[in-house]
Parts: structure tokens; C-alpha cells; sequence
């Protein structure tokens, strides 16, 4: 087991599969569990957070990996897009969405308990969400959307 930008990564010598069956069920949490000092109970466990909303970045064009932020009523974090998906160059929802995902950590110096982000495997990991509370449906609104300038990494 080795450390890569605080993120642990096993280094495997061989896999066998044990039972065939569905991947396991995403364990649901808020953003205040993936925060800073927070989230290494979570490293590397397929989780959901619901009601989010990405209130900056896109998800960028085809072969490219962004960093967006996202945010539901708890805390602030890292929504990565992965060019390995089939997620870049589809369209940024505007609106509050659930999202699914693999949680990872991108953080260079020790004690290496921030910097975690939530990255989605597909486009079917990103749904729009029902959430019927009014501070997200009034922030949406007032998002500026595509004429706002975007930062690219
Ligand atoms: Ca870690
Ligand atoms: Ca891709």
C-alpha cells in the first residue's frame, strides 16, 4: 500500500473474483463529510451526495478532466470529471443534481487529510435531483450560467 498525493493506492499483484453480483450500494453523505479533515473515513468507498449544485466549472470539452465546485447545504468541495469517463463534453447541469461517485483525495502535503473530491464513473452517476428546498431553486435561478467566464485547468 503506497500514498499518492495523500490518496492510498493499493498496488495489486493479482485479483481473483469472489462473487459476481451487482456493485455494492453508494453510501449516502453530505459534502460536510467529505471536507477537509473529514473525509479520509470515506477514501476510496463509492458514496452519494444529494441536492448539490455546481456553482463553478464546467464539465469541460471531450478527452479533458476538470475540477468543479459543488456544494449542498452543508459544505463546499471538489466535483472532478474524469477524461477516462463519458461525462467531459457533455453538457453542465444547471440544476440540483444527486451525484455518485468514487471518493478521491488529490493533497500534497502531509497531513494529507484534505483535498478530496467526488468522482462520478458515467454520466448515469450524475441524476437530477427532486429536491424541493427554495435556497436551492433561488440560487439556481440566479446562476449565471454559460455567460459567465470559466476557468480552466
Ligand atoms: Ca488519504
Ligand atoms: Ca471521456
Amino acid at each position: 500500500m503506497t500514498q499518492f498525493n495523500g490518496l492510498t493506492e493499493l498496488t495489486v499483484t493479482s485479483v481473483s473474483l469472489l462473487s459476481p453480483g451487482a456493485a455494492p450500494a453508494p453510501q449516502v453523505v453530505t459534502m460536510a463529510q467529505l471536507a477537509d479533515g473529514a473525509g479520509e473515513a470515506l477514501e476510496g468507498l463509492l458514496i452519494r451526495v444529494d441536492n448539490v449544485l455546481i456553482t463553478s466549472g464546467t464539465f469541460g470539452g471531450p478527452n479533458t478532466s476538470n475540477n468543479l465546485t459543488i456544494t449542498d447545504r452543508t459544505a463546499t468541495g471538489t466535483l472532478r470529471i474524469d477524461s477516462d469517463t463519458d461525462i467531459d463534453g457533455t453538457p453542465t447541469p444547471t440544476g440540483v443534481v444527486s451525484i455518485t461517485g468514487v471518493l478521491g483525495q488529490f493533497d500534497g502535503s502531509a497531513p494529507f487529510d484534505s483535498g478530496y473530491q467526488l468522482l462520478p464513473r458515467s454520466i448515469g452517476d450524475i441524476a437530477p435531483s427532486g429536491c424541493p428546498c427554495h435556497h436551492h431553486r433561488r440560487r439556481a435561478r440566479r446562476r449565471p450560467g454559460r455567460h459567465a467566464p470559466t476557468r480552466r485547468r
